[in-house]
C-alpha cells in the first residue's frame, strides 16, 4: 500500500477503497478558525452533543483579527465560551494561523484531521491525512460522526535531486500547479516520495501540503521519516512520532516526477495559482507592494532566510513590505535571535501572528498596484484591491523584491545566506486554553453577542423545483467569487442575512436583488465551480437567496459537499455542450426531482423558456441524496437521532 491507502486502511469506517466510492473514516483530530468557526460552533451547538469525542478539537483565533467593530471580539468571546465547555482547546488570538501553530504542536504521523478551513492539508507535511472540510461536517466530526469523501485516487509525485541555492518549497508546488493546474488534484491525494524527500525539511514539506489545496487536492501527504521526527523532537514532541512510508510494491493512480535540482524561482502571475512563470521573465517589472507570511509561507525558516535576505539593507521606497509571522513561536524565536531587529531595521511593517493581508484583513494593495506575496490565492479582489496584480512567489523572491523595488531573480544576489533549522524551537503553549473538566461544563455559559443571526433554514426536497436562472458563470468560480471575504465582510460570517447582499457581487452586482425579487433561483456554472476555500458561506447564503439547485460542467469537492450539507441540489450537464444552451434569465424546471433523489434514477432539467430539454448526472452517495430530501446536513442529523 502507499501512505494514502495506508491512514485510510486505518481509519475506515464503511465502503470500499475504490477511487470514486464513498468511504466513511474515522476522524482523530479537528481544527476550526474564527472565520468558519462560529458558524460550526452554532452548528454543533444544534445537534446537542455535550463534549467533543475526537482525541483532539482545537479552535483557533487567526483570521478576524482587525476589530473595527465589537463583531470580531464578540465571536471570539463566542467560540472561546464553546471550547471551554465543550473541550476543545482554544487558541487565543496573537497564538497564530490555525495550520502553522497545528503543525508545530499537534499534528501526529498517520492520524487523521479534517478542520473548517481549505488548507487543512497543510498537516500533510508531516504525514498527516488532514482535509478541508465545511463547518458542518467538523461539526459532526467533534461529535464522533464519521467524515464521507469519495475514495480518492493518489498520485505519487516523485522528488530527486536537491533544490539549489534560492530555489525553494514554494517552487515545487508552483511547478507541480504548473504541471497540473488548478483542476489537477481533483479526486486526488497528492503523495510525495522519491530519493528528493530527504532533503525537505517539515516545513518545507508543509509549504508544499499547503498549496495541495490549490490544485483542487482532497489531501497532500509526505511520508513520516527521520527529519519528521527531528522536527517532533525540536518540538518536544518525540513521543508523537511514528514512522510512516509507502510498500516497496506500493502503486500509485498517476505519477509526476519533478526534479528539484532542475527547478528555478517560479511565480504564479494574476489572477490564478496555476499561471505559473519564471521570475526570470518577469525581472525588472516595478512592485508597489510585498507581503510575506500567511499559512504558506511564514515559518521559522521562511522568516530567517527573508531577515538574511534584509539585513543591512532598506526596503525600497516604492514598496510597503508587510510581515506577518505564522505563530507566536515563530515570532518569538525571531525576536530572541535578533532576526526581527533585521526585519523591524530594514523598515518592514510587522503584523500580528496571523491570516492578516493573505485574506484581505488590512493591508490591501494600491490602486492597479502589483503585490508580491508569499501567499497561496491571487484570486482577482481577493487582496482588497480589485484591479491589484498580484504574484504568488517565495520568501526569497519577495525579499528581494523588497530591497530593488521590482522582480528580481534572487540568483542574482550573490551567495544564498546558509540557514539551518534549530534542534530545538521554544516551547511556550501559555495562549492555549485548556477546556474545564467535563464535571465543570455546566458553570459555562456560551456568549452569543449580537452579531450572531439565526442561520437559513431550509426545508425537505419538494417533488418539483420550478426556478429561474439567477446566474450564469463561467469555469473555477471560486469561493471568493460567490461568498467575497476580507476587512469589512468577514466579521459579519455569523449573519447569514448581512452577508447576503455581497454575495456573487463580483459577477454581478445585481444578483442578490435579483435572487430576493424572483424568490427562488438556480446558478449556471462551468467547471471546477466553487474552487478554493472551504467557507460554507458559499452555500448557506445562496440558500438564505432561495438557490434551491446549482448546474454545473463539474464540482469541486469540498463546495459540492456544503451545497448537499445546505440542501441545495448540485447537478452536472451530462453533455457540457448544454451549458451553452442556457441563458441567464431562462425559467428551468427540475422535474420528479424528489423521487430522482429517492430512487437514485435519471433527472431532467426542462428549458421552460426555449422548450429544450437536458440530461443531468449527479455524483452522490446514498447518504448524500439522503441529506438532499431531508433538507440538508442538521435536519438529516435530527431525523436520524430521532
Ligand atoms: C481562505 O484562505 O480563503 C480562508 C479564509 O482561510 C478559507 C476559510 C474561510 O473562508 O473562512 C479557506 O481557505 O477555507
Ligand atoms: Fe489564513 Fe490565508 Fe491560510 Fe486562509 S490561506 S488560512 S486566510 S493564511
Amino acid at each position: 500500500m502507499n501512505i494514502t491507502q495506508k491512514i485510510i486502511a486505518a481509519h475506515l469506517l464503511e465502503g470500499n477503497m475504490v477511487p470514486g466510492e464513498t468511504i466513511a473514516l474515522k476522524i482523530d483530530q479537528t481544527l476550526t478558525q474564527d472565520a468558519t468557526g462560529t458558524m460550526a460552533y452554532l452548528e454543533f451547538e444544534a445537534m446537542g452533543v455535550p463534549r467533543v469525542k475526537t482525541e483532539l478539537s482545537v479552535a483557533y483565533i487567526d483570521h478576524n483579527t482587525l476589530q473595527s467593530g465589537f463583531e470580531n471580539a464578540d465571536d471570539h468571546k463566542f467560540i472561546r465560551s464553546c471550547a471551554r465547555k465543550r473541550g476543545l482547546l482554544f487558541s487565543r488570538p496573537g497564538n497564530g494561523i490555525c495550520h502553522q501553530v497545528h503543525l508545530e504542536r499537534f499534528a501526529k504521523p498517520g492520524k487523521t484531521l479534517i478542520g473548517s478551513d481549505s488548507h487543512t492539508p497543510t498537516a500533510g507535511g508531516l504525514g498527516m491525512l488532514a482535509m478541508g472540510a465545511g463547518g458542518m461536517d467538523v461539526a459532526v466530526a467533534m461529535g464522533g460522526g464519521a467524515y464521507h469523501i469519495p475514495m480518492p485516487k493518489v498520485t505519487l509525485v516523485r522528488l530527486t535531486g536537491q533544490l539549489q541555492p534560492w530555489v525553494s518549497a514554494k517552487d515545487v508546488i508552483l511547478e507541480v500547479l504548473r504541471k497540473l493546474s488548478v483542476k489537477g488534484g481533483i479526486g486526488r491525494v497528492m503523495e510525495y516520495g522519491g530519493p528528493g524527500v530527504a532533503s525537505l525539511s517539515v516545513p518545507e514539506r508543509a509549504t508544499i501540503t499547503n498549496m495541495g489545496a490549490e490544485l483542487g487536492a482532497t489531501g497532500s501527504v509526505f511520508p513520516s521519516d527521520v527529519v519528521t521526527r527531528a522536527f517532533l523532537k525540536a518540538q518536544e514532541r518525540e513521543g508523537d512520532w511514528t514512522e510512516l512510508s509507502a510498500d516497496a510494491d506500493a502503486t500509485y493512480d498517476d505519477i509526476i516526477d519533478i526534479d528539484l535540482t532542475a527547478l528555478e524561482p517560479l511565480a504564479a502571475c494574476p489572477h490564478m495559482p496555476d499561471n505559473v512563470k519564471p521570475v526570470r521573465e518577469l525581472a525588472g517589472m516595478k512592485v508597489d507592494q510585498v507581503c510575506i507570511g500567511s499559512c504558506t509561507n511564514a515559518s521559522l525558516l521562511d522568516l530567517m532566510k527573508t531577515a538574511a535576505i534584509l539585513k543591512g539593507k532598506t526596503v525600497h521606497p516604492r514598496v510597503s513590505l508587510n510581515i506577518s509571522p505564522g505563530s507566536k513561536q515563530v515570532l518569538t524565536m525571531i525576536a530572541q535571535n535578533g532576526a526581527l531587529t533585521d526585519i523591524i531595521a530594514a523598515g518592514a511593517r510587522v503584523l500580528e501572528a496571523a491570516c492578516g493581508p493573505c485574506i484581505g484583513m488590512g493591508q490591501a494593495p494600491s490602486s492597479g498596484g502589483v503585490s508580491l506575496r508569499t501567499f497561496n490565492r491571487n484570486f482577482e479582489g481577493r487582496s482588497g484591491t480589485a484591479d491589484a496584480q498580484v504574484y504568488l512567489v517565495s520568501p526569497e523572491v519577495a525579499a528581494a523584491a523588497a530591497i530593488t523595488g521590482e522582480f528580481t531573480d534572487p540568483r542574482t544576489l550573490g551567495e544564498f545566506p546558509a540557514i539551518t533549522m534549530p534542534e530545538s524551537f521554544l516551547i511556550d503553549d501559555n495562549m492555549i486554553e485548556q477546556p474545564v473538566p467535563e464535571s465543570e461544563m455546566h458553570s459555562v455559559e456560551i456568549e452569543y453577542g449580537p452579531n450572531i443571526k439565526p442561520f437559513p433554514s431550509s426545508e425537505p426536497l419538494p417533488d418539483t423545483i420550478t426556478a429561474k436562472a439567477v446566474l450564469k458563470v463561467g469555469d473555477n468560480i471560486t469561493t471568493d467569487h460567490i461568498m467575497p471575504a476580507g476587512a469589512k465582510i468577514l466579521p459579519y460570517r455569523s449573519n447569514i442575512p448581512y452577508l447576503a447582499q455581497f454575495c456573487f457581487a463580483q459577477c454581478d452586482p445585481n444578483f442578490a436583488a435579483n435572487c430576493k425579487a424572483a424568490g427562488s433561483g438556480m446558478v449556471i456554472g462551468g467547471e471546477n465551480y466553487g474552487q478554493g476555500s472551504s467557507r460554507e458561506h458559499a452555500a448557506l447564503v445562496p440558500l438564505y437567496l432561495g438557490i434551491k439547485a446549482v448546474i454545473t460542467k463539474s464540482f469541486a469537492r469540498m463546495h459540492l459537499a456544503n451545497l448537499v450539507n445546505s440542501g441545495i441540489v448540485p447537478l452536472t450537464f451530462a453533455n457540457p455542450m448544454d451549458y451553452e444552451k442556457i441563458c441567464q434569465g431562462d425559467q428551468l424546471q427540475l422535474g420528479d426531482i424528489r423521487t430522482a433523489m429517492q430512487q437514485g434514477t435519471a433527472v431532467a432539467l426542462q428549458n421552460l423558456s426555449s422548450g429544450d430539454i437536458y440530461a443531468l448526472n449527479y455524483n452522490l452517495s446514498p447518504r448524500q441524496r439522503e441529506i438532499l430530501l431531508a433538507g440538508g446536513l442538521l435536519d438529516y442529523t435530527r431525523d436520524f437521532s430521532a
